[in-house]
């Protein structure tokens, strides 16, 4: 999607490692960083192209919440050109969005596509069809979650679709240790070193809290999906489908 900068941001001892932020210094190595570190990433977001394909209605909006430089945004709007939809991209990173706005641009689209520098929890959605959370709602407080689902809920079309791609927890602990080390085995076959994966697990631990897979449908149950499962997972990192 635009060039690849090595992600070496970890790779120096950093004494007290810094809390993790969606800063410039990330933004310039954020593909590849992602890449890297997420199995099947790309799996995800084509597959949200997929979804985007059944589900995005004529003169609907999506939404691309936590958008970062636009990959799920650039998979939707491959797949719905022609159907008078707009795509709403929203991220709280202004650097992020920033360049988010010059890839967009570089791939000319006759869909409408507005870029939103708001925190996701603050913005309205309405006449939604698609609402695509890819590995963001993580990062927002526990305690704002319910009701971030939930306004979505209220904002999706009827047969509209959500999509929530998160890192996982699992219980017992010895599961989620176990998959906790799976995915540092695929970091390391990645390139990252030893000293990599433990200083951005340091940077990360507070800041990407993540959830079980039964925490998640219960949630989206309660906010009153009628359908909400699992499509995909590697290790201690999956997606889910649910639909209104
Ligand atoms: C992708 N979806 O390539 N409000 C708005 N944005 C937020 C918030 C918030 N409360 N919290 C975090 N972000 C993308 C990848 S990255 C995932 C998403 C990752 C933004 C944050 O600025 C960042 O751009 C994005 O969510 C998370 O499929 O880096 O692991």
């Amino acid at each position: 999607m635009t060039d690849l900068k090595r992600d070496n941001l970890f790779a120096r001892p950093l004494g007290k490692t810094p809390k993790f932020v969606f800063d410039q210094a990330v933004v310039e190595v954020f593909p590849d960083m992602i890449q890297r570190s997420i199995p099947g990433y790309q799996t995800i977001i084509n597959h949200s192209g997929e979804l985007a394909d059944r589900f995005v209605q004529t003169d609907s909006h999506c939404y691309d919440l936590g958008c970062s430089l636009g990959a799920s945004t650039l998979a939707i709007r491959d797949r719905i050109e022609g159907r008078g939809a707009t795509i709403y991209a929203v991220d709280n990173s202004a650097p992020m969005l920033d360049k988010c706005a010059s890839i967009l641009s570089s791939q000319p689209s006759s869909t409408t596509t507005k870029l939103i520098n708001s925190d996701i929890c603050e913005v309205q959605i309405s006449n939604a069809s698609l609402v695509v959370l890819n590995f963001t709602l993580q990062f927002v407080p526990l305690e704002q979650r319910s009701a971030l689902i939930s306004n979505i809920y209220h904002g999706l079309n009827p047969n509209g679709c959500l999509v929530i791609s998160e890192k996982l927890h699992f219980e017992p602990e010895a599961l989620n240790r176990l998959l906790n080390e799976l995915h540092h085995q695929f970091k390391r076959e990645q390139g990252y070193s030893d000293l990599e994966i433990s200083q951005k697990r340091d940077s990360i631990e507070e800041v990407l809290v993540p959830e079980t897979l039964g925490t998640h449908i219960e949630r989206l149950q309660s906010c009153g999906f009628k359908t909400a499962s699992p499509w995909f997972q590697c290790y201690n990192f999956g997606s889910l489908v649910a639909i209104k």
